[in-house]
């Protein structure tokens, strides 16, 4: 009985060393472990054995085993490490691509205007997406009965009836509307910091319009406001003018400024560009002056400090930058467009 083990084991030994791939590993595996293996018959007979005989022999038979077995487990390390015949990696075939996510064009492009300005020593600070009549328009010089208020249709939200609200006047003060632009934050920065500061405001806002090819309902806004001492608007049009040529790559563009009208700015500027290849000239954002008002409704003296501040749009700018003919395409969920801008 011990030379049949013996046996086994040394003929075990011999044999694994002619495997090669996994196929022959589990002919060797079932030949030498399976139900019909020589092992598997000294086992069975050994249930005929004395006690004495089964304590000598069964501890020798279960030791060959947990050889063969660990034996077995190493070589089929060895054989999927190498790679066999059978797993071998073809490299002719053509790769599986992998999905990866990437970022949405208007997050891409509200990214690349971002670094410009923070390379020209802006901040980037964010505001709120639900306003207050006051933020919103009030504290930007445009009361309830300005006819500017037009200007901008406003998404209004419905306010909860509730008896513990207060007085009349400050539920009316209160009312709660979705940011129809970002210029709230100028009020919000002013109100909370002392000039020197630059800053740019990046948001989503909302507005009550009919929507065609460059008109949403939602879209987003790049506010900007530089407030100090001696800020003029020859400041504004240098720091516009460098952004718009990194934006646009283009160091040869031109430059056109438009008197315009904002409540809350003075004088009020609309900028226009014209790049190379360009036919017509393109509107692409509102600025000017902080308006006197607005410095003084912040707490600040006007005749002491002076600011710019200009509003674009980060839709039309992806549109022209990356020829986008219409702004419906950024917010239907269609991946064929999407995956176009994978970098
Ligand atoms: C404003 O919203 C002012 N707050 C901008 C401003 C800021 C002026 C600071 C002065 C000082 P306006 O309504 O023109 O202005 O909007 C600014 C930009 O938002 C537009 O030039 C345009 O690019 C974009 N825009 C306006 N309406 C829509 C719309 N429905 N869909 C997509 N983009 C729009």
């Amino acid at each position: 009985m011990s030379d049949k083990l013996s046996g086994i084991k040394s003929a075990f030994e011999t044999d694994i060393r002619t495997v090669v791939d996994l196929d022959q590993w589990e002919a060797l595996r079932v030949a030498y472990l399976g139900r019909k293996s020589a092992l598997s018959e000294v086992m069975a007979v050994m249930k005929d054995l004395s006690a004495e005989q089964k304590r000598t022999f069964g501890k020798k038979a279960n030791e060959v085993r947990a050889f063969l077995e660990t034996a077995l487990a190493q070589k089929r390390i060895e054989l999927e490490a190498k790679g066999t015949h059978a797993n071998l990696i073809d490299v002719t075939r053509p790769g599986v691509k992998r999905h990866a996510g990437h970022l949405h064009p208007l997050t891409r492009v509200e990214e690349e205007i971002k670094q410009i300005f923070l390379a020209m020593n802006f901040s980037v600070v964010e505001g709120p997406e639900i306003e207050t009549e006051h933020y919103n328009f009030d504290a930007l010089n445009i009361p309830a009965s300005h006819p500017a208020r037009e200007m901008w249709d406003t998404f209004w939200i419905k306010p909860i009836t509730d008896n513990r609200q207060p007085t009349t006047k400050n539920k009316m003060q209160n009312r709660y509307l979705l940011r129809t632009h970002t210029s709230p934050m100028q009020i919000r920065y002013m109100e909370n910091h002392r000039p020197p500061f630059q800053i740019i405001v990046p948001g989503r806002v909302f507005r009550y319009e009919a929507t065609d090819a460059s008109h949403e309902i939602n879209f987003y806004q790049m506010e900007g406001l530089m407030v100090g001492t001696n800020v003029s608007l020859a400041n504004f049009k240098y720091v516009i003018e460098e952004f718009f040529k990194k934006f646009f790559n283009d160091p040869d563009m031109q430059f056109r400024f438009r008197p315009s009208y904002f409540p809350f700015v003075e004088p009020g500027v609309e900028v226009d560009i014209k790049r190379k290849g360009d036919s017509k000239w393109l509107e692409v954002m509102g600025a000017g002056m902080v308006h006197r008002n607005v410095l003084k409704a912040t707490g600040y003296n006007p005749d002491e400090v002076q600011g710019f501040a200009f509003g674009m749009g980060t839709d039309r700018l992806a549109m022209l930058k990356y020829k986008i003919p219409d702004i419906r395409f950024f917010y239907n969920g269609d991946l064929r467009f999407i995956k176009q801008f994978k970098k």
